[in-house]
Order: structure tokens, then C-alpha cells, then sequence
């Protein structure tokens, strides 16, 4: 009999998971801000090559989806309805 041996190279799987610059970003609005004002740039990176460490920025707490949008590939998150202290309170 005869044997053959398979080598099989994983060059890279999608293990690792992205992680923002900071983990929590602080973040000051003056009451009534414009909407569609870019309010914080969010930066996370992922060490996985090629097209497992893309990036894709979002916002799933519903909660925050009304007062804020995410550029998905930029991660520049903008006010999109203007917060009052009434809102939040
Ligand atoms: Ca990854």
C-alpha cells in the first residue's frame, strides 16, 4: 500500500475579531446640535488579513439608531435628529 500525505495551509481564517481604538468613546453635545453634524470618528481595526479584517461600522442598540448614523465604511458618526435634555432624562 501506498500513502499520501495531504498538507492543507490555512494563510488565514477569520478569527479575530475587530477592536475599536478605544473602548469607550466620550462624547460631549452641545443641547439642539445640528443634525448632520459628523460628531465622532470611530476607528476600529481588525488583525485577520485580506477580507476578513474589512470593517464594517454600525449601530445596533435601537435605542440610538433615532438620534445617530454610522457611515459604514467610515465610521464617522453623525447626529441625524438633534437630542434635547427632555429626551434623555
Ligand atoms: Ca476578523
Amino acid at each position: 500500500t501506498t500513502t499520501s500525505k495531504l498538507v492543507i495551509k490555512i494563510m488565514d481564517a477569520n478569527d479575530l475579531p475587530p477592536l475599536f481604538s478605544s473602548e469607550i468613546y466620550n462624547l460631549e453635545l452641545a443641547e439642539l446640535t445640528e443634525p448632520h453634524t459628523s460628531v465622532l470618528q470611530l476607528s476600529a481595526s481588525d488583525p485577520d488579513l485580506g477580507i476578513n479584517s474589512r470593517i464594517y461600522y454600525g449601530i445596533t442598540n435601537t435605542t440610538y439608531t433615532k438620534y445617530f448614523a454610522v457611515h459604514q465604511a467610515t465610521g464617522s458618526l453623525s447626529l441625524i435628529y438633534p437630542i434635547s435634555f427632555k429626551d434623555i432624562s
